[in-house]
């Protein structure tokens, strides 16, 4: 056996190594095969140096020795699955890192803050409270009388022990009324609930209100608040109309209307040719609000509006349908807002 031979050998483990790839009870067998104690070829090998005539022996035995250390590193690559051919596939430092992939912000998330941020520079504090409410802070203090239809069981959800999920966030301004100090300007985000499912409604949706109570309030400040906010919300440019309404907790009421933001007053499909869209609800909070609340109305006046969240999102965002902001699906939300995700 000269060293030409052992090159040989060490051709033959390297091919069927390769052919192992990294199947590692390949990999054993071409352990045992090559390196194997008993009847290993590397074994076999050694033997054979014993038969060598003495001044062949230093240069076999030199070369056999690399080759054991070879076939050994080798097949502890193989084990660990990180021979040079892997290497060279998986260690290209030139690709470019991949990316985390971040969250990101749900629009009616981003249409809440906008909002948010805009009262909080008026001087609102943000509220919240409890979507399982009873019929006192739901209803009856807000003027709603027992045979009302917004109590009809086709719109809101009743739970057992006469609770029920919130219609509106207006409960929390009661509680509010009922427990703060007096001035208080506040909004109130939140989730709301109606028994109401179709391509404009969805049984759970978003929406801000907001409350005014204090001395001297007018329907003057109302509108003026209101004009500011949509036009930092939209555009300063808008027009905006009240019309007269009726809501049971607020007299007078109105339905406040900006300029259609998609045809600019024109006429198109999404104002149905209008040139208005329709956008809040307010009013002044009816005496008998107050009255409910043990506020005297003959001192106290204040104002209130509502909005739907999630209405404002559609609008702002030039979105179709409804159903895609409930929906989960990524390719959706993955278009907002990414930044400071959490
Ligand atoms: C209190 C007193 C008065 C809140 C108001 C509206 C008018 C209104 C709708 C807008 C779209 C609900 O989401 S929506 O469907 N809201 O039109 N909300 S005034 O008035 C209050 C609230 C609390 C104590």
């Amino acid at each position: 056996m000269t060293a030409p031979q052992l090159q040989a050998v060490r051709a033959e483990f390297d091919a069927e190594l390769a052919a192992a790839g990294r199947d590692p009870a390949r990999v054993e067998e071409v352990r045992i095969r090559f390196a194997g104690r008993r009847s290993g070829v590397l074994r076999e090998l050694e033997e054979r140096l014993k038969g060598l005539p003495r001044e062949e022996k230093p240069a076999y035995g030199k070369a056999l020795n690399e080759l054991k250390q070879y076939i050994s590193e080798r097949l502890e690559q193989a084990r660990r699955g990180v021979g040079p051919a892997r290497e060279e596939i998986f260690l290209d430092v030139t690709l470019p890192g991949r990316a985390p992939r971040l969250g990101s912000v749900h629009p009616v998330t981003l249409v809440r803050r906008e909002i948010e941020e805009i009262f909080l520079r008026m001087g609102y504090s943000v509220a919240d409270g409890p979507e399982v409410e009873d019929d006192w802070h739901n209803f009856e203090a807000l003027n709603i009388p027992p045979f009302h239809p917004a109590r009809d069981t086709q719109d809101t959800f009743y739970l057992p022990g006469g609770l029920l999920l919130r219609t509106h966030t207006s409960p929390v301004q009661i509680r509010a009324m009922e427990t703060m100090e007096l001035p208080l300007r506040l909004i109130i985000p939140g989730r709301v609930y109606r028994r109401d499912s179709d391509l404009r409604h969805s049984p759970m949706f978003h929406q801000v209100e907001g409350l005014v109570v204090g001395e001297g309030i007018t329907f003057a400040h109302l509108r003026a608040t209101l004009e500011a906010f949509v036009h930092v919300l939209f555009d300063p440019a808008l027009k905006v109309r009240l019309r007269p309404s009726f809501f049971p907790f607020t007299e007078p009421s109105a339905e406040v209307d900006i300029t259609c933001i998609l045809c600019r007053g024109q006429g198109c499909a999404m104002c149905s040719g209008s040139g208005w869209i329709e956008i809040l609800g307010a009013g002044m909070v009816d005496p008998r609000v107050l009255r409910a609340c043990r506020i005297d109305p003959q001192r106290y006046s204040g104002f209130a509006f509502g909005c739907g969240l999630d209405r404002v999102a559609l609008l702002k965002y030039g979105l179709p349908d409804l159903r895609l902001l409930f929906s989960g699906d990524e390719r959706f939300l993955r278009q907002f807002g990414s930044e400071g995700a959490l």
